[in-house]
């Protein structure tokens, strides 16, 4: 048996390195320099150590009469694989400059300052997406990339989302004292139960929620302000059919509310092209009228798509997996919060979480708005562990104030 195991496992090896070889032969005229698949590091701290090539990613030499690659599949890696070009990223020159002295930017913590990128472009619209641009994405999973994925479907998707006015999501409070922006970013997290918290979430300037961001009937622990709602099609949808009796009557519709789409996979794009043009037209949410979930309060200068290149760098930068070192690598993302909460991070000066697991978690139940005690349920696309540990470290060296009970 183990022999078989052996010679199965060696024919798909060399299978893979054939595919490889042969394809990077076929893609030589996108790249001077072929791609190098190398191991991911993962230093204790949770950066990503890659390995990186003299040549920058993109060279304008041959924009001329390129096609999209091949396509790569998911299937025939069985680890994440990682391109020389894995940790280069699109840069905003229009990233907001904190004027705030006290700004999570400007943390001495050094583990912090090497990672974080504060000019990483944050938001995917229409133009971005080119056929270089797409030769660079399609190397990545989703939500970190396009692979798998056909140029034509994802571009005309993109090319409905509106631009945003400006790149700076959050504006620094009119009057405000010290030039910062505060903000809560709330999580569903069943230590909110009871809390009491929110009173002092809607202190804050601006408040996130995500997912099923249940507020009434739970007002005192979690607060009634939304500021930014983070979603996917998937997570909006579903919310809606199963949070009803939780009190989750429709989608959060503060006045001058912004609505962030996490691009999670191929149906997001068909749900896009769906809210932009009045239905989805193919795939999971075929039929579905989009625009009905928000009751009227759409509005496209408040709707913000983020980018592949941002969900990949909180990925690579701040939450590597040991789950991208096995064969279910494309299931591995952080959570819909996580990404919320980074989010904060790169927009605004002072953050302080609220409902993100903790290492106590048993304590409490699933969600806040869970009738009856529920364990957390651990999810194989997430990494749990890595999340509480997350979140913990930020906490600790004073860049975020995670919200703990003892
Ligand atoms: C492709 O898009 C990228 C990102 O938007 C941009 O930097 C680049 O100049 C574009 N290339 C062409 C040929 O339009
Ligand atoms: C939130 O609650 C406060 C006080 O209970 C109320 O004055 C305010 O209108 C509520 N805001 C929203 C957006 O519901
Ligand atoms: C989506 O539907 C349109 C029209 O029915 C069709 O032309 C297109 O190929 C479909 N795309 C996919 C991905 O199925
Ligand atoms: C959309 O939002 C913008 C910015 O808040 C506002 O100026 C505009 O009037 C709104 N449009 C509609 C149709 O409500
Ligand atoms: C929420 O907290 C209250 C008071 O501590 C407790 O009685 C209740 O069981 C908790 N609910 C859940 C779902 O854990
Ligand atoms: C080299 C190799 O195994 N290629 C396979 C990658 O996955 C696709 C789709 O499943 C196959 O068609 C290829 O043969």
């Amino acid at each position: 048996m183990q022999k078989v195991l052996g010679i199965v496992s060696l024919t798909l090896t060399f299978c893979v390195l054939l595919y490889l070889v042969l394809w990077m032969n076929l893609s030589e005229h996108f790249y001077s320099k072929s791609f190098i698949i190398s191991a991911l590091i993962l230093s204790p701290h949770g950066n990503t150590r890659l390995h990186k090539t003299e040549k920058p990613f993109h060279s304008a030499e041959r924009e001329v009469n390129i096609t999209p690659i091949p396509v790569l599949y998911k299937k025939n890696f069985t680890k994440l694989p990682v391109w020389d070009f894995e940790d280069v990223y699109l840069r905003d020159h229009q990233a907001r400059k904190p004027t705030c002295p006290k700004s999570l930017q400007s943390t001495e913590d050094p583990k912090f300052k090497e990672a974080v990128l504060s000019d990483i472009q944050l938001w995917l619209y229409k133009g971005q997406l080119n056929i270089t641009e797409w030769n660079r994405l399609a190397h990545f999973n989703n939500p970190f990339g396009f692979m798998e994925y056909n140029y034509n479907e994802v571009k005309k998707a993109v090319d409905l989302i509106p631009k945003p006015k400006s790149s700076i999501l959050l504006p620094v409070p009119e009057g405000s004292k010290d030039g910062c922006i505060h903000c809560a970013v709330v999580g569903a997290g069943g230590i909110l139960n009871n809390s009491k918290m929110g009173k002092e979430i809607d202190s804050h300037d601006y408040v996130f929620r995500v997912n099923g961001a249940v507020t009434q009937g739970y007002e005192e622990d979690v607060g009634n302000r939304t500021s930014v709602y983070v979603h996917t099609a998937f997570s909006l949808y579903a919310n809606m059919l199963t949070l009803k009796k939780e009190g989750f009557h429709g989608i959060p519709q503060n006045e001058g509310i912004k609505y962030v789409m996490i691009p999670e996979g191929l149906r997001d794009f068909e749900w896009l092209q769906g809210l932009l043009q009045g239905k989805v037209a193919n795939g999971s949410f075929k039929g579905v009228r989009p625009l009905n979930f928000f009751n009227g309060n759409f509005n496209e200068s408040r709707f913000y798509v983020l980018h592949p290149d941002f969900l990949r760098y909180i990925r690579n930068r701040f939450m590597p997996s040991k789950q991208m070192q096995d064969t279910n690598w494309p299931l591995y993302r952080p959570t819909n919060g996580a990404f919320a909460l980074f989010l904060a991070i790169h927009t605004c000066d002072i953050v302080d979480a609220y409902g993100f697991i903790t290492e106590d978690h048993h304590k409490y139940s699933n969600y806040y708005y869970e009738k009856l005690k529920k364990r957390v349920i651990f999810y194989i696309n997430h990494d749990y562990g890595l999340e509480i540990k997350t979140w913990k470290k930020l906490h600790d060296s004073g860049i975020i104030r995670l919200f703990q009970r003892h």
